[in-house]
């Protein structure tokens, strides 16, 4: 147990006591340690020994600091040897069931020698929960002496906290413990926006002084002016006056285009009038001189997102074209054009990327094939990416289609072998010819480039730096095109006056949401659209006294996402509110809008994303976190406010979601009547399922009649079990077991298909999903569990609390009692504020904290429930 031994605005002395520890001898001799209440910090091939997590209160405004840490009554075991650490891993069952399990590694790590941890504790942090400032300490009674091979078990370990330093950025409210920290990522730009400039392709931009302003007004000087994209400078350039922006200017601007926003099909620049101004672009001059040059090569990119696979954790991009399970040997036609003749090699490299791993051995032998020539081979291991680079003689590459090869051997090692393909590229000898209007390229000398197919009025820039290109002037016109000065190993683009491209030109909505003159206690967001469906709700909780306002996302992501639709966009938002806002603070927000991972339609699913998902990684995959989007004091992880989402993927949805919970409340349902139903799947080695129900069922007994469904008992009779309970009308209901995206158990004992079949209920109950990935709301293709109970109108659920993410069943089973605890106390008037107390007290249980991250609130946080 942890106690605090002494208390000061200067230090905690704490103590961790600890009895003993069971030891589980594993096949290879060496032994698996676990204290209750403790955890493995996985770390593969060291020592896996039982962490302590620990969340301390800290002093506002001061930093933390590890003190003295003494372990005493040290006893020593001479013949117990550490399994090793492993790997969390996903692993999927029947019926899309999936499971976490921690994979021991087969090759140990060398260590230093001596204890290993070196410390007995760690300071890992600190963060805001709510207003309160808390240490993230990790404390390890038992260490491993690799020298004398022998673990020792600190029975006392006292550690000492200092609070001292000046920590900028924090405010103190009260109490020594309790703050603000405004997050460093809310910057403010004093800047005046004049448009937002909207672009698809890449290319060279151009927008006319008359695009944006009226035939009176009058010229803007450069230095006045500022372009940039998510609030990085990008540089411009003016013709024909650089200096100045007046009748008969354009200003261009060069873009890699919507490929560099990851949240949308299009990239948004902003221009504004600002006092220091932006960068322009460096005039450079190309008048051409030297030898005249006949060979340049150039850069061309190939790439398909056909699969999102969130489970991969190292991948640069999680979005790939192919998968290829060996042996297997797949082909990708590609076009090239203006291919030029040279003596020089092409370089090719394809971008791919491992997704199986067997211990032990490399697992991937990848040979690659152009055009029939075999360019290569390479071995890896591993769920990791790989860049396979080959140089292509000359003459395998030729002007049109040609054709990529991808083979995968299977002869690594392992017996089975999982690679995607990410993307290619090639750089291939050019002809100085402008295919179509644009001609970019580099090239091996230095001296003057004749290329033809440009003409009059053509414009050049050199792209070698991406974010500042430069603006060459002095070329001259010949016959066919233009004629330039080059430098070797530097990236050149030409093009024609007519492939210059104009952005889409947007004037700012004028908006009032950064004005710290609004108020709100409960705030819902949503499209535009969806905003009038969210009304009758609005009025509720305005007739119950909270001061409500409702926000447009058009104008959440133009005054804070930069004009482009992101997530962190509506997690500035709020956080905005709740530092800025005038009182009182901001409590509750209502997210009105489903999700999709797929927000730039690569899927071509039809699934709209009217409010997008914030990914989070965590231990197994990359997944939606809507606590994230609470997480608005301090720059951590840990939700501040009460915030839940009505996953509306229609309008329809969105009147019919509302229309549930006004319709619960107007007839005046709470939570306080009708009975409590746990179900439980059958105990294994994921957890006992059914001790977890029985424990919270005296917490319930006390205002519920309580009844249990397990599934060891009724077997195929669970599934009418659970319908007949929600028929009946329950309070609440929880089910802690395995499950899937829509389903429950790997006997599929209930799954979303069994919703519709469900009869109106009188009550609908507050449901608790205690397994994996019920909460996986951002699925494109169908509602999860939790959502499809909570849009099943008449029936289902009133509001689901859900993962989206994988749950370990030993601390869902902790933040389930504190949910229980917490709803079922009487102190909490709204379904959020039980919320949050359960988040504090799980959190303050020190077990697996990214559970915080991944259970999701779907449903409204002010939900009354007494
Ligand atoms: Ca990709
Ligand atoms: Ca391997
Ligand atoms: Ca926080
Ligand atoms: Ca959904």
């Amino acid at each position: 147990s942890l106690q605090v031994l002494e208390r000061s605005e200067h230090h905690a002395v704490l103590e961790l006591r600890t009895g003993g520890f069971y030891a589980v001898r594993q096949a290879d001799g060496s032994v698996v340690l676990e204290i209750p209440g403790m955890e493995e910090i996985p770390d593969p091939g060291l020592p896996a020994l039982p962490v302590k997590r620990a969340f301390v209160d800290a002093v506002v405004g001061r930093g933390v600091r590890l003190g003295a840490v003494v372990p005493r009554d040290v006893v020593s075991f001479p013949d117990l040897v550490p399994a090793l650490s492993g790997r969390p891993e996903m692993v999927q069952s029947g019926e899309g069931v999936v499971r976490a399990r921690v994979r021991r590694a087969g090759g140990a790590r060398s260590l230093d020698g001596g204890l290993f941890p070196v410390s007995a504790a760690r300071l890992a942090g600190t963060a805001f929960q709510g207003e309160l400032k808390k240490a993230l300490l990790e404390l390890w009674p038992l260490r491993w002496d690799s020298s004398a091979k022998r673990l020792e078990l600190a029975r006392r370990l006292v550690v000492r906290l200092e609070f001292a330093g000046n920590e900028e950025g924090e405010s103190s409210r009260g109490a020594l413990s309790r703050g603000r920290r405004v997050p460093s990522r809310l910057r403010l730009s004093g800047d005046r926006p004049l448009a937002d400039l909207a672009v698809e392709q890449r290319g060279l931009y151009a927008v006319r002084f008359e695009d944006l302003f009226g035939p009176l007004h009058p010229r803007v000087s450069a230095s006045e002016l500022r372009l940039s994209r998510q609030g990085d400078a990008v540089a411009f350039h003016i013709e024909p006056a650089g200096s100045s922006f007046g009748r008969g200017s354009v200003l261009y601007f060069f873009t890699e285009g919507a490929a560099l926003n990851p949240y949308g099909k299009e990239a948004v620049y902003e221009l504004s009038l600002s006092r220091s101004g932006g960068p322009t672009m460096p005039l450079v001059s190309a008048h051409p001189s030297g030898d005249v040059l006949s060979s340049a090569s150039s850069l061309e990119r190939w790439e398909e997102n056909k699969s999102f696979q969130p489970g991969l954790l190292e991948a640069p991009d999680l979005w790939l074209w192919d998968t290829l399970v060996a042996p297997v040997r797949k082909s990708y036609h590609f076009v090239v054009g203006s291919v030029g003749s040279a003596s020089e090699a092409s370089p090719l490299t394809v971008f791919l990327q491992g997704g199986s791993d067997q211990d032990g051995v490399d697992d991937h032998h990848v040979r690659v094939w152009v055009n029939g020539t075999a360019a290569g081979d390479v071995v890896w291991d591993g769920m990791t990416p790989k860049a396979f680079s080959a140089s292509l003689a000359p003459g395998i590459v030729h002007e049109g289609d040609n054709l990529l090869e991808v083979e995968s051997l299977g002869d690594a090692g392992a017996t089975y072998s999982l690679v995607f393909l990410d993307r290619f590229e090639l750089v291939h000898p050019r002809a100085l010819s402008a295919a179509g209007g644009v001609f970019e390229a580099s090239f091996p000398l230095s001296g003057s480039a004749e290329v033809s197919g440009l003409g009059l009025g053509s414009l050049l820039l050199d792209l070698t730096s991406p974010n500042t290109p430069q603006w060459l002037f002095g070329a001259s016109t010949t016959q066919s095109g233009l004629a330039f000065r080059v430098e070797t190993g530097r990236r050149y683009l030409a093009l024609s006056a007519q492939n210059v491209l104009h952005p889409e030109v947007r004037s700012p909505i004028p908006s009032a949401l950064r004005s710290r003159l609004n108020r709100a206690e409960y705030l819902v967001i949503g499209p535009d659209a969806f905003l009038p469906a969210a009304q009758p709700l609005l009025d509720l909780r305005e007739g119950q006294g909270l001061v409500v306002k409702a926000a447009s996302l058009e104008e959440v992501y133009q005054e804070f996402g930069h004009g482009e639709a992101t997530p962190q966009a509506i997690r500035d938002f709020i956080a905005y509110a709740y530092h800025f806002w005038r009182g009182p603070l901001l409590r509750y927000v209502l997210l009105l809008g489903d999700a999709s991972y797929d927000y730039k339609d690569f899927l071509h699913s039809g699934a709209p994303n009217p409010l997008p998902p914030l990914l989070v990684k965590t231990s197994y995959l990359w997944t939606a976190s809507d606590p994230a989007y609470a997480a608005v004091n301090g720059d951590d992880l840990l939700p501040d406010l009460a915030l839940g989402r009505l996953p509306a993927s229609t309008m329809e949805e969105a009147h019919a979601l509302v229309d549930k919970v006004v319709a619960f409340e107007t007839s005046g349902l709470t939570l306080t009547e009708g009975p409590a139903v746990l179900v439980a799947d059958n105990p294994d080695g994921g957890g006992d399922f059914e001790s977890s129900a029985q424990r919270v069922a005296p917490l319930l007994a006390a205002s519920h009649t309580v009844e249990t469904i397990f599934l060891r008992e009724q077997g195929s009779a669970t599934r009418p079990a659970i319908a007949s309970a929600l028929d009946r009308g329950a309070a609440l209901m929880s089910y802690l077991g395995h499950g899937g995206i829509a389903v429950w158990a790997s006997e599929n004992v209930f799954n979303n298909q069994d919703v519709a079949l469900l009869a109106p209920q009188s009550r609908q109950p507050v449901l608790l999903t205690m397994d994996c990935l019920n909460g996986y709301f951002h699925f494109p293709f169908l509602n999860s569990l939790a959502e499809e109970l909570l849009k099943a109108q008449g029936k289902g659920s009133i509001a689901s609390f859900a993962p989206s993410g994988l749950s370990l069943h030993e601390p869902a089973d902790l933040f389930h009692q504190a949910l229980i605890r917490e709803i079922t106390s009487g102190a909490h008037p709204r379904l959020g504020d039980a919320v949050l107390a359960a988040q504090a007290d799980f959190a303050q249980t020190g077990a697996f904290p990214e559970l915080l991250s991944i259970y999701n609130l779907l449903g409204d946080p002010a939900l009354r429930i007494r």
